[in-house]
Formats: C-alpha cells, sequence, structure tokens
C-alpha cells in the first residue's frame, strides 16, 4: 500500500529487441491494470549490465523502452514510469537485502543457472545477485502485484522469501507481494521451437516477433510458425506450435480458446496462420506509430523522466529509511 491505494510494481530490461511476448506476458498487462492501482514501471538500467553492454547502444535501448511504455499506453503523469538508476534506493537497498538472503537461494535461480551458461566469459557477482536487486525494486515500493510473465515466478517467490525473513525479524516492514499473471500470454514461445519460450536473445530471426518488426515480417514469421502435420486447429500438450499460435491469437484479440477453436473448425493451418499474422499486425501497427510519433517528442518525454524520478525517490526512500533505522544504522542530523 501506498497512501492509502494497492500498489503495483514491475520493470523490463533495456536490452535486446523487445518481443511479442514481453508484450503480451507483461506490457499488455500493465495498461489493463494502470487505473486499478498507484503504479511504477521501471526500466531496468542496473539489472541490464549484469550482461555486457554498449553504453551507447544501452542509453538508447532505454530511453525506447520508457517511450514505449507511454506509447502502449501508461499516461506518464498517472503512472511512475522512470530509470532504475535515477532512484538510487535501489541499490541501497539491495545492498542491506544482500545480507538477508542466502547462497544457496540464489543458486537455485533457473535465470542464474541459463545465463551463466550461456555467459560462461563474465560470470559475475551482479549477475548472481541480480534477484536481490529485483526484490529490492519491488519491496521499496511496498508493492503489492507484481505482473510478470511465468518466467519470473521464481523470482517473485525469492522476494516474497526475502520480505518474510526480514518481516520476522523486524517486524512489520515490507509488504509482502503477490504475482499478477495474465489468463493468456503469460507465456509465449519461440514461433520455431515452441518448447522453448519466445526471447529477444534467441539467433534464429524467425523465432521471436519484434515489436517493431515491419507487418510484412509479422506475417512471414508467422505463416513459416513450426506446427504439427495434422491441420487440426486445437489447444493441447500434444499440439504446442499450434497453441502457441492459439494463445498468440487469443490473447491480441481477447478471445477464450474454445471461440478460437470454433473459428477456424475445418479451416487448416494456413487459413488460421495468416489469421494470427494479422492479429499481431492489429496490435503492434498502432503500438509502432504512437511509438515514432512519441519519440520525436523530447521536451515531453524529459518532463516525465525527471518528475518520475523525482516521485519514485521520494517512495522508495521512505522505506528505504524505514529499513536502515530497522537494522541499526546511525541516524541522520538534520
Ligand atoms: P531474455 O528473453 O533476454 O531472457 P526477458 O525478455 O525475459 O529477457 P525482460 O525484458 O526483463 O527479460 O522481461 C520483461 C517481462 O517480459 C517479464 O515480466 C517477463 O516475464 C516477460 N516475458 C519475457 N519473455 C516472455 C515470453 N516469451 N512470454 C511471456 N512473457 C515474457
Ligand atoms: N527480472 C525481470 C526484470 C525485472 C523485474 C523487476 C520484473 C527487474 N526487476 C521487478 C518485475 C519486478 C526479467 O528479467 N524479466
Amino acid at each position: 500500500m501506498i497512501d492509502g491505494r494497492k500498489s503495483l510494481f514491475s520493470g523490463m530490461q533495456a536490452t535486446g529487441n523487445l518481443t511479442l511476448g514481453n508484450y503480451l506476458g507483461a506490457l499488455k498487462n500493465f495498461v489493463t491494470l494502470q487505473d486499478e492501482y498507484e503504479t511504477f514501471f521501471c526500466v531496468v538500467d542496473e539489472h541490464s549490465i549484469t550482461v555486457r553492454q554498449d553504453p551507447a547502444e544501452l542509453r538508447k535501448r532505454a530511453r525506447n523502452l520508457l517511450t514505449l511504455y507511454i506509447a502502449a499506453g501508461l499516461d506518464p503523469e498517472k503512472n511512475c514510469i522512470y530509470y532504475q538508476s535515477h532512484c538510487s534506493a535501489h541499490a541501497e537497498l539491495a545492498w542491506i537485502l544482500n545480507c538477508y538472503t542466502y547462497m544457496g537461494e540464489l543458486s537455485r535461480m533457473t535465470q542464474f543457472k541459463d545465463k551463466s551458461a550461456k555467459h560462461a566469459d563474465n560470470i559475475n557477482a551482479g549477475l548472481f545477485t541480480y534477484p536481490v536487486l529485483m526484490a529490492a525494486d519491488i519491496l521499496l515500493f511496498q508493492t503489492d502485484v507484481v505482473p510478470v510473465g511465468i518466467d519470473q515466478m521464481q523470482h517473485l517467490e525469492l522476494t516474497r522469501d526475502i520480505a518474510i525473513r526480514f518481516n520476522n525479524i523486524y517486524g512489520d516492514v515490507f509488504t509482502v507481494p503477490e504475482a499478477y499473471i495474465g489468463k493468456a500470454g503469460a507465456k509465449i514461445m519461440s514461433l520455431q521451437d515452441p518448447l522453448h519460450k519466445m526471447s529477444k536473445s534467441d539467433e534464429n530471426e524467425n523465432a521471436s516477433i519484434y515489436l517493431m518488426d515491419p507487418p510484412d515480417a509479422i506475417m512471414r514469421k508467422c505463416k513459416r510458425a513450426v506446427t504439427d502435420s495434422d491441420t487440426e486447429v486445437r489447444y493441447g500438450e500434444d499440439k504446442p506450435g499450434v497453441s502457441n499460435l492459439i494463445d498468440i491469437y487469443r490473447s491480441c484479440l481477447s478471445k477464450s480458446v474454445e471461440e478460437v477453436e470454433k473459428e477456424f473448425e475445418g479451416k487448416g493451418y494456413g487459413v488460421f496462420k495468416e489469421a494470427v499474422g494479422e492479429a499481431v499486425v492489429s496490435v503492434l501497427k498502432p503500438l509502432q506509430d504512437e511509438f515514432a510519433r512519441l519519440s520525436k517528442e523530447k521536451d515531453y518525454i524529459d518532463k516525465y523522466i525527471k518528475q518520475n524520478a523525482e516521485k519514485a525517490s521520494y517512495y522508495a526512500n521512505k522505506t528505504l529509511r524505514k529499513v536502515q533505522k530497522k537494522v541499526g544504522f546511525p541516524e541522520r542530523i538534520r
């Protein structure tokens, strides 16, 4: 709770090109939930440097992601949209929470295992303690709900464990957050290998739909998506490729699985894939147009970058001061 309202926090990394998975699993839900909560949407640039980044490129991507939040329909006047690095409380609380998190817990994180396998030449301490910074992000804002894709559930469980552990020692300091997982689109799979999630870091261009893909590329990727030798548009574990396309379609158009199955009964994969492509274009095209428009509004965006960094810092520092006092740091002299 913040100022008597339930609060919501989520973040995205400014690395790679955002995919349809990021949109349907996370960003779309941000937009739906914005009116119900006091919201904080962060561009987690500090998390991004756990993997080596080109500085100019990171700065550009961070700005683009912040602009994209607004282009997707998040009102920057009502939602606190900001950069993690503009609010020093994140790093400060992360340090404290590091001292309340066990090596064993962090060693079990699947994202750490995956990323250290992928970046074997740079298994840095930041990559290991990444989930603690994420816990700090969330706990700073006394967050009630955290909209994320399924792949972030393990980090969220750890965040809850850290909050409960801290509260057990020092009393009720943190709100214990809940994950919000959307009904459809919480785990969009690769179009080329539907047993793995769609990822921005996939080397196969055809595996992911990027948010900035032009319509013809979207249509082409959907038509080439891996399905099976059957022709039936049906949801099921035995049909991962088709089920993924059904998820994409229904998530774009807010339909149920049954509705989609009925709509394409006896129509075959060709017609279905074409419709999926069109559904994706109908969602992404307006987003792209708005992004292009907003990218030229430098002063407008800058105003919110400043204003929201201050707002985030105000609330975050309240929690941070409380924590510092609880753990025994000396009082500030005013
Ligand atoms: P990478 O793909 O490089 O591992 P990422 O896309 O998982 O990175 P973020 O950009 O930080 O990392 O993810 C932002 C949000 O998008 C998170 O809530 C995450 O759960 C969600 N998300 C990412 N991929 C998918 C997917 N394929 N389906 C649904 N949600 C996803
Ligand atoms: N770990 C997330 C990004 C992230 C996040 C957060 C999400 C960092 N801090 C706080 C929700 C809440 C990822 O890799 N997708």
